[in-house]
């Protein structure tokens, strides 16, 4: 199969936010302050007093009265530092927007700066102030703080420069919150309709070598399993439409079971699709076959690191469920994340598996039935290593670590576990942009390797590409009606992105998948 190779680009996220949602207190001055310490002596006064102009916006009793002395520097401020080491950026569960609630009487820019852990760096966002004789509430958007982390908080209420007086500012509400859209977009999936790709029925004479190939092998695959793979005919045959993978007990290569197991690795591999098979079990205590996924390229390291996807699993003193699994490297073996589903009264049948493996998520369903999610696309590769290429296992082991928990049944062999087809589909669709109207700029694709940009702002704007993980990938900044901006990603791998373009008051931001 040829990977298309094609861009899609969505929109998720536009402008600033107005519903509320969840966020941390960072300080609301109720109670004395959080361990504020003015950034340089001598510059900055400030003490918690009563509020002195409550109103709609802000009726709390107590705030931060803060004076910025005259003939000093324009990042006179305050900072709180070691307080709270929390990840800023654009992506879910990462905080985005800091809110202040602020009150002065001069026009002016307000900026808030986070620093790095470990102060390597900082990122900056700064806002225009006009005074309306009321609290305001000022939102910075820090999404483009990247996914790193900061620990020290920092806010300079006024900079106004060659200050020839003294200036009060009153600080309340400072509130860390997430990017209210971000949860809707988890389960991001790609444009398009499932269509078949490839597959195997198993209805002729014998299995399609286009497709798989034998594994033979019997070391105990470092789960102590007792079958060798031979390879041979008697192992791994196609009968009435069906794939047999047979085990027998029978001493063979100083193994005492022999087995069957396909692979389909340098000969099929998949990103994101549906993969379904029927399958029938074999029975009794001992028995582990398994339907799962390997990488093709093991890009995020060796096992578990560039992740497994176990779709089906069963071991066989466990008679009523079947288990969908996945590895990676934030948790595997016993700490994989899966579930099970009942198949009780039902183990003699046929039934259907498949997952849904989407770039924001794998779903299970058994028999069409969800019965598991994992959609932890918007974390870092140890937990998300599965934007890369799998290749197909069928394979029927004996004893083991789980398949022979509770020993092997000495009585029950030979045993079959029967495949009547695998079936792969994926989404076909070529190239799928979704524009949302109304909005000021916008991203196309012009090639595999190139986007073109346009916008109808009257002013600078800066892009900037992000990986998953958080680091710019690419980076410009705009000048006035700079129609058609070529974007080159010719450098960036295969996978997810997020391209940001910020003006100073607001950011936007789309996620691109380059396929
Ligand atoms: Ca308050
Ligand atoms: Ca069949």
């Amino acid at each position: 199969m040829k990977i298309q190779i094609v861009l899609w680009v969505v929109f998720f996220a536009l402008s600033l936010p107005t519903r509320a949602s969840d966020g941390i207190v960072l300080d609301d001055f109720e109670a004395g302050d959080q361990g504020w310490s003015p950034v340089d002596q001598g510059w900055i006064d400030f003490e918690i007093v009563d509020n002195p102009f409550p109103g709609a916006v802000n009726s709390s009793a107590k705030v931060m009265k803060v004076v910025r002395k005259a003939q000093t520097q324009t990042w006179a401020g305050i900072i709180l530092r070691d307080k709270m080491e929390l990840a800023f950026g654009t992506f879910p569960d990462q905080y985005r927007y800091i809110h202040a609630k602020i009150f002065k009487t001069t026009n002016g820019r307000v900026a808030f700066k986070l620093e790095k852990t470990g102060d390597a760096g900082s990122f900056t966002n700064t806002q225009n102030y006009s005074p309306s004789g009321e609290w305001q509430e000022i939102i910075f958007d820090v999404g483009g703080a990247g996914g790193t982390r900061y620990d020290d908080y920092f806010i300079m209420p006024d900079q106004t420069g060659n200050l020839s007086e003294d200036i009060t500012i009153y600080i309340d509400e400072i509130v860390l919150k997430p990017d209210p859209e971000a949860g809707e977009n988890r389960e991001i999936e790609l444009p398009g309709t499932f269509q078949p790709v490839w597959s195997d029925e198993f209805n002729g004479s014998g299995y399609d070598t286009d497709i798989w190939a034998p594994q033979i092998r019997g070391d105990g695959f470092g789960n102590n399993e007792l079958q060798y793979y031979t390879g041979l005919e008697k192992n791994i045959f196609v009968r009435d439409g069906n794939l047999v993978l047979k085990a027998y007990k029978e001493p063979y290569q100083n193994r005492e079971y022999t087995s069957g197991k396909l692979w389909s690795q340098n000969k099929k591999y998949i990103k994101y699709g549906r993969i379904e098979a029927r399958f029938k079990l074999p029975k009794g205590r001992g028995t582990w076959p398994a339907i799962w996924m390997m990488p093709q390229n093991s890009v995020y390291g060796g096992w578990p690191d560039s992740g497994e996807i176990d779709i089906m699993e069963f071991v066989g003193y466990d008679t009523d469920k079947v288990y969908g699994t996945v590895h990676r490297e934030a948790g595997s073996g016993g700490n994989g994340n899966g579930s099970n589903t009942s198949i009780a009264g039902k183990t003699d049948d046929f039934h259907v598996i498949r997952i849904d493996w989407e770039p924001g998520y794998i779903k299970w369903y058994l028999n069409d039935q969800l019965f598991h999610t994992y959609n932890n696309a918007f974390a870092s590769s140890a937990q998300w290593p599965f934007d890369q290429e799998f290749y197909l296992i069928l394979n029927f082991a004996v004893g083991g670590d789980w398949g022979g928990a509770q020993g092997v049944d000495e009585n029950i062999w030979p045993q079959e576990f029967l495949i009547d087809y695998v079936r792969v589909y994926q989404k076909t669709e070529k190239t799928a942009i979704r524009q949302i109207k109304n909005t000021p700029f916008s991203v196309s694709s012009l090639s595999k390797d190139e986007l073109i940009f346009n916008s109808s702002l009257q002013y600078p704007l800066s892009i900037n590409i992000y990986s998953l993980s958080g680091q710019k990938q690419w980076s410009k900044n705009t000048i006035p009606n700079d129609l058609g901006t070529i974007i080159n990603i010719s450098d960036l791998p295969k996978g997810f992105y997020i391209i940001t373009v910020s003006d100073k008051i607001h950011s936007y931001s789309q996620k691109i998948i380059k396929r």
